[in-house]
């Protein structure tokens, strides 16, 4: 995917700093322009921008690191920020296994290891009818899967968080039945706006959003996005999902964004979309949450009322 960029964090940044950035992403692909210095210290550095970046203003640090849907660590939209800090993500490896050629445990680095990465500014739709957008720092999960390599028995991806109560507290309560688990069919798997992001604005992913890796699907309801993967499973069987498993009445598989299938409890019709502090206003969800051409066409023949 064309990228462009004008500067490269090398060009302006001492080279110790530059070398331990490029650490903190854990990907040799990372192309970092220049912070404007004065500017806030962590919204003014920019990612190399994807073409497939929206071109809506993104949602402050702010925002995106203190409203948080993160179970293992509370309910409460506060409890990730307050309590994601004990989190260790380093070392951290990830298991990739089922139906791929070079099964195993990867160390992140290693699996990172030439990754393109990009900025990708995306926008992130909540099935609790809130929204935000957010500037991802992330690579295709297509490159991933190309590099362990896909057998052709398999159909479907399925994800995994990490399970460690000790750092985990909302994993010391039955919540949910951890790991927290998702999955995509292998053509949305495949599809170029699915990413692993291990970062945003700029920096190392914050504990919070899922640190050191996790999925982005932005035509998807958020909960899709699983965070702090630790395993990548290719199977032929549909995956067990974590909200379908606990209530699948109001949570179906693909849990695609859209306005014209409600949630028993709540119409999908509009959202509030996330802003300084306070909900900014409310504005009409679109359908695939506005990514529609690219995606639709995942779906031809098939009842998006049935399979929601
Ligand atoms: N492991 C795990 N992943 C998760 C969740 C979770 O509770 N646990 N919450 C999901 C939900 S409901 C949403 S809306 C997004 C929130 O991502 P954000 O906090 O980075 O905005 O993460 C998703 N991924
Ligand atoms: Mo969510």
């Amino acid at each position: 995917m064309p990228f462009k960029t004008d500067l490269t964090w090398s060009d302006v940044t001492p080279k110790a700093q530059w070398m331990s950035r490029r650490k903190l992403l854990a990907g040799a692909g990372a192309l970092i322009a220049a912070p404007t210095l004065g500017g806030p210290a962590l919204a003014s550095i920019q990612a190399a921008k994807s073409a497939l970046s929206t071109d809506e203003a993104p949602n402050s640090l702010e925002d995106i690191t203190s409203y948080n849907n993160f179970y293992e660590f509370g309910l409460d939209k506060a409890d990730p920020a307050r309590n994601a800090g004990q989190l260790t993500t380093d070392p951290w490896s990830v298991q990739i296994d089922g139906l791929v050629d070079k099964p195993g445990s990867y160390d992140l680095a290693d699996l990172l290891a030439g990754a393109p990465l990009e900025e990708r500014i995306y926008r992130f739709r909540c099935v609790e009818a809130w929204s935000m957008v957010i500037p991802w720092i992330g690579f295709e999960l297509s490159h991933l899967l190309a590099r362990v390599g896909v057998q052709s028995g398999a159909r479907y991806v399925a994800f995994e968080t990490l399970v460690r109560p000790e750092e985990m507290p909302g994993q010391r309560s039955a919540i949910l039945d951890w790991p927290y688990r998702e999955g995509l069919r292998l053509d949305e798997a495949m599809h170029p706006l699915t990413i692993l992001a291990t970062g945003l604005y700029g920096e190392a992913m914050p504990n919070q959003n899922g640190a050191p890796i996790r999925l982005v699907v932005p035509w998807k309801y958020g909960f899709k996005s699983i965070k702090s993967i630790v395993r990548i499973s290719l199977t032929a069987e549909q995956p067990q999902t974590t909200w379908n498993m606990q209530n699948a009445r109001e949570y179906g598989f693909y849990s695609n964004v859209n306005p014209t299938v409600d949630h028993p409890r709540w119409s999908q019709a509009s959202e509030r979309r996330v802003g300084g502090g306070l909900f900014a206003g409310r504005v009409d969800t679109q359908m695939f949450n506005g990514y529609a051409d690219q995606v639709v066409q995942l779906y031809a023949g098939q009842d998006l009322a049935k399979d929601f």
